[in-house]
């Protein structure tokens, strides 16, 4: 659950970026450091091996403008794709307000991807958490590579995209979806967090956030995104950009 500060006039959203080994989560963060203003960007934290495997985690928390009267941070995370590295994964998971799941493309990843997000599944179960409806959003990376190694768009979300979220094609390298898939995750983490939640606490705290006015527009250059492709907008119907 996002945590919403009201003397600082402040909401937390944790987010992760899950995936295989080696898909390119690490580079999303990177891009983002890189490409976001420094006011809204602070610093990004790896831990990793001498190889530049992700060991632990990477962190990167970003400030993307307000929603209302309330600044919003996320902090952003990547899991360790390794497969040994499962119970890291599971730690990094848990508290998250959202996921995007950072496909490979690569042919030959075909198999890794499927495991991948089964083995998220399998965690968020083992952690109560119901994975129907925590936002998470799909982005397939490495779509720059050639047909001949790269599997297309369509093949991979009839693969992966099964229960019909937002899914996005990148070449993260070159930020090409990066920014329409935290856009959209952060997006859905927002309105989920206006939405009531049946309890008079969470009415109380959400109240802020659930006028019109409070459309959670993010504050992220669209310009870095003209060659991003949105390939279904499942979830993403009467939202401002
Ligand atoms: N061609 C291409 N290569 C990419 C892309 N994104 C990442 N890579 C490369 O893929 C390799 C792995 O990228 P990382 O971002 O370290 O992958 P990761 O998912 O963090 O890997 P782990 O930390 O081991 O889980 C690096 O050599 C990247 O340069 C992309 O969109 N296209
Ligand atoms: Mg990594």
């Amino acid at each position: 659950m996002p945590i919403v500060d009201h003397a600082i006039r402040l909401i937390t959203c944790k987010l992760v970026y899950y995936g295989p080994g080696r898909s390119g989560k690490t580079t999303n963060l990177t891009y983002l450091h890189s490409a976001l203003p420094s006011g809204q960007v602070g610093t990004l934290t790896s831990l990793a091996t001498r190889r530049d495997r992700t060991l632990f985690f990477d962190y990167l928390p970003v400030d993307l403008g307000t929603v209302g009267a309330y600044k919003v941070r996320f902090q952003l995370y990547t899991v360790p794709g390794q497969p040994y590295y499962k119970a890291i994964r599971q730690l990094v998971l848990q508290g998250a307000d959202g996921v995007a799941f950072v496909a490979d493309s690569q042919r030959h990843r075909w198999d890794d991807n499927i495991e991948s997000l089964q083995d998220m599944h399998a965690s968020l179960a083992e952690h109560g958490v119901d994975a129907r409806v925590l936002p998470i959003v799909l982005q397939y990376n490495k779509q720059d590579l050639p047909p001949s190694l790269a599997v297309n768009v369509a093949d991979l979300s009839a693969a992966l995209n099964f229960r019909g979220v937002p899914e996005f094609a990148a070449d993260a390298l070159n930020g090409v979806g990066v920014f329409g898939t935290l856009r959209s995750i952060g997006r859905t983490v927002l309105r989920r967090l206006g939405a009531d939640d049946g309890t008079p606490a969470g009415r109380r705290a959400n109240a802020a956030l659930r006028t019109p006015a409070c459309t959670p527009a993010l504050e992220l250059p669209a310009h870095h995104d003209t060659n991003a492709v949105e390939v279904h907008h499942a979830h993403e119907a009467g939202v401002a950009a």
